[in-house]
């Protein structure tokens, strides 16, 4: 090999290291935004955590209350037992000093849910403060595509980028947050948040 043509290969060398060099350092700096990407926290069941008057509602057949032995976070969930063969639903209120919070701008609502029945999709549907929408087989919700695994718990989310168009739905002050649990049983809820 001449020297020049060995001078050319070490020059391109070179720049094929840099470059994979900078390559890996920009994959490096993406892992870390991405796992720096905080979840914002809508409710956690705590006591005191600023929640403006009741952590959850029922909805439909639903009968709760904060358990503490069946934890996913800190020292409360909220345990759901629905009687009836179509399951129930329990509304969970966001924690807001406005008794509200602003999901227009968010990706994707998560829930971690301990499921002992198991093998269950789960069903959001959303309510603003004046109430709107929607109840019942109206179709203003959203299916969870992942299913539940039994006696574990399962984080659920939903993109909301897949939710219907609600008439008059102020995504701004979400007020209320449905989860429809389809079968008669006992569950856990954990941890509502706003995810990327
Ligand atoms: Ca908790």
């Amino acid at each position: 090999m001449r020297k020049g043509n060995v001078v050319k290969f070490f020059v391109v060398g070179l720049i094929f290291s840099a470059l994979s060099i900078l390559s890996a350092v920009a994959v490096a700096e993406e892992a870390e935004q991405a796992s720096t990407v905080k979840a914002v926290s809508l409710q956690n069941f705590e006591p005191k955590n600023g929640t403006e008057d009741e952590y959850f509602i029922d909805i439909w057949k639903s009968e709760s209350d904060f358990a503490t032995d069946i934890v996913h976070s800190g020292s409360r969930s909220l345990m759901t037992e629905t009687g009836d063969e179509w399951g129930g639903a329990i509304g969970i209120q966001p924690v807001s000093k406005d008794g509200y919070a602003d999901l227009s701008k968010a990706k994707k609502v998560s829930i971690w849910v301990y499921d002992t029945i198991g093998n269950n999709t789960i069903q959001l549907r959303l309510k603003d403060v004046e109430g709107n929408g929607g109840s019942g087989n109206d179709n203003n919700f959203l299916w969870s595509t992942k299913s539940t695994k039994k006696d574990a718990w399962t984080q659920i989310k939903w993109s909301l980028n897949k939710y219907p168009k609600v008439e008059d739905l102020d995504l701004t002050k979400i007020s209320v947050l449905e989860i429809y649990l389809p079968k008669a049983g006992v569950y856990y809820l954990d941890d509502l948040e706003l995810v990327e």
